[in-house]
């Protein structure tokens, strides 16, 4: 998979980008990130990307021509019929679902705009879709980015190893994780739930299907919704997951209303 980043700050993706899954799936050759920096197509001396709004107002606006260019220039490294993507509060909100979605493209270009963002003509002319993070306001699309490229690239094949099966993934999309435990056994006198200590594969199982469900019920329960249109991985709860619903609140009511797991 390529991936372009149209930033005027390459070097604080490129570090990023070194590291960990990211920076191994690239070693790897799964996934190639480049980067263009507009900054590449300021025509004049001092290097201008942006400029003062019209109708006044604070802070700076992305230049149309620079910009323009870079875009075309990243959808050369990826492929002619790239999407490209705007980083943006006013996006639609991406998610696991759009991820997927992403990870089955051969490529794309993310736009990553400064806190004022893009001539709107630009954004009319060069880009396919906008994605939004989350409901905050960023100082610049670098770190949003970063986050989908993060979420993508753990989904390509080969990327991850064999930490999941894809049959334990499709069991456990749209739900929160179950708790994690480690030794030592006891720590600080807690203990690691009994179920776990022992070798009763299919209790453990239903142990960890238990917990993820009752966690997503108790924390996230616009999960347990079927997602509008398919975007999320929300979804109603089957059979099984009701019943080990109803365990679950059944125990978490018998332990006092539970400071356990919240
Ligand atoms: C981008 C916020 C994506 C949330 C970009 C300022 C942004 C953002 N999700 N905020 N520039």
């Amino acid at each position: 998979m390529r991936i372009a980043v149209v930033t005027l700050f390459p070097g604080l993706m490129q570090g990023a980008l070194e590291h960990g899954v990211l920076g191994r799936a690239q070693a790897r050759g799964l996934a190639a990130v480049g980067c263009v920096d507009p900054r590449q197509y300021a025509g004049d001396a001092h290097r201008t990307v942006d400029d003062r709004p019209y109708g006044g107002g604070p802070g700076m606006v992305g230049t149309p021509p620079p910009w323009a260019q870079a875009i075309d220039a990243a959808r050369g490294q990826v492929g002619p019929d790239a999407p490209r993507i705007h980083l943006s509060a006013q996006g639609e909100r991406f998610d696991e679902g759009m991820a997927r979605e992403l990870a089955a493209m051969p490529g794309f270009v993310l736009v990553a705009s400064r806190y004022e963002g893009l001539d709107q003509r630009v954004i009319d002319d060069r880009i396919d879709r906008e994605l939004s993070i989350g409901d905050y306001v960023l100082s610049g699309g670098e770190f949003a980015a970063l986050v989908v490229i993060d979420a993508v690239v753990r989904l390509l094949p080969g990327v991850l190893g064999d930490e999941r099966s894809s049959e334990q993934e499709s069991y456990t999309a749209g739900r929160l994780d179950w708790p994690h435990y480690t030794r030592p056994v006891d720590w600080e006198g807690r203990a690691v739930p009994k179920v776990l200590q022992g070798g009763d594969h299919a209790a453990i199982r239903r142990w960890r299907l238990k917990q993820a469900v009752g966690r997503t019920y108790l924390r996230r329960p616009d999960l347990l919704q079927d997602a509008p249109q398919g975007a999320g991985l929300g979804r109603a709860l089957s059979e099984e997951e009701r019943a080990l619903l109803n365990e679950f609140l059944a125990e978490r009511e018998e332990e006092g209303n539970g400071q356990r797991n919240r």
